[in-house]
């Protein structure tokens, strides 16, 4: 089992540039509020908080048609892409809190950087409603927070927000889990580039725990880093309703708490995003505290002192 003792460094990145509304950059306070950082020390963990980052528009950057608000997205991108690599690089795990999804442009290309710099190959378990891999010429909305998959897999390279020759993500390592929102392209594209996508009925057919058993043997197997980059829309919007883009029937809370869980037993977890939690949209905190929950049990919590049973 893993070392359960980690040097974990929360990093606030407060957009909401990248999505369609306002409400997003409460998010690092919501989770801090929720004491993520006391429930990961309580557990053993070393928690550092570096606070939020505030980056200044990347006004080397033109305005583009297809990419709302490139130049605050990007100064965010530029800014978590360093900061991520610089805590993964000193043996930490890094843990974003969101801000919307656009900020795994950054998160996910520090990764890359630092998997690139260990030798090891990054595999990205993408929980969300929504498979994200729009392009500025592919996306109906304009909104960045739905072409992040896209940015990191380098397919869609538009203009020089991060170095064209840093690693970019196998889209074959990229496992996304809870998909029932994608859109006419983006479908196209998905299946293009071979992500692995595990919808809404690959999960009521096979059963969560075997589709997360298929997707750690794979990690496994190749000595892989794994990033979580967790939207609150993966949930079913009865159990965190603070979000902008709720879609109906989306995975419970015992669904999402056995990822966690199982993953934790693993130890490849190398990096975390919590992201798209709006507090202006919550009930009472409930979305904050569920993300909080579970992140407690992907850095082990557990019910009872034991490994799941087929581990
Ligand atoms: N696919 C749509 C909607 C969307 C993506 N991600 C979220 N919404 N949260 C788009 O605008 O790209
Ligand atoms: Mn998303
Ligand atoms: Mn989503």
């Amino acid at each position: 089992m893993a070392d359960p003792k980690k040097k974990i460094t929360l990093i606030g990145a407060p957009i909401e540039e990248g999505s369609g509304r306002r409400g997003c950059a409460m998010g690092p306070a919501a989770l801090r509020i929720a004491c993520l950082d006391t429930t990961l020390a309580d557990l053993g963990h070393t928690v550092t908080d570096d606070g939020d980052l505030k980056p200044l528009p990347a006004r080397d950057l033109p305005n583009h048609k297809g990419a709302n608000n490139l130049q605050i997205v990007a100064a965010f991108t530029r800014a978590l892409d360093t900061a991520v690599h610089d805590v993964a690089r000193a043996g930490g795990v890094p843990i974003i809190l969101g801000g919307d999804h656009a900020l795994a442009m950054g998160s996910v290309s520090g990764m890359a950087r630092h998997a690139a710099d260990v030798g090891r190959p990054l595999f990205v378990l993408w929980l969300d409603a929504h498979a994200d891999f729009n392009s500025p010429a592919t996306t109906p909305s304009g909104n960045m927070h739905g072409m992040p998959v896209a940015f990191f897999c380098g397919e869609a390279e538009f203009a020089p927000i991060l170095d064209k020759d840093r690693p970019f993500v196998d889209p074959k390592k990229v496992f996304q889990v809870g998909i029932r929102s994608v859109d006419e392209r983006e479908r196209e594209e998905i299946a293009k580039h071979g992500v692995n996508v595990f919808d809404m009925r690959a999960i009521d057919e096979t059963g969560m725990a075997h589709i997360m058993h298929e997707i750690i043997a794979t990690v496994k197997a190749a000595n892989g880093l794994l990033h979580v980059s967790l939207d609150v829309d993966f949930l079913d919007p009865e159990f965190a309703p603070g979000v902008g883009t709720t879609v109906p029937g989306g995975a419970t809370f015992r669904e999402a708490h056995l990822i966690m869980e199982m993953l934790c037993d693993t130890g490849l977890v190398s990096s975390l995003d919590l992201v798209e939690l709006n507090p202006f949209l919550d009930d009472r905190g409930k979305s904050a505290r569920i993300l909080v929950e579970l992140t407690a049990s992907l850095f082990g919590r557990r019910i009872l002192d034991r490994p799941t049973r087929s581990a």
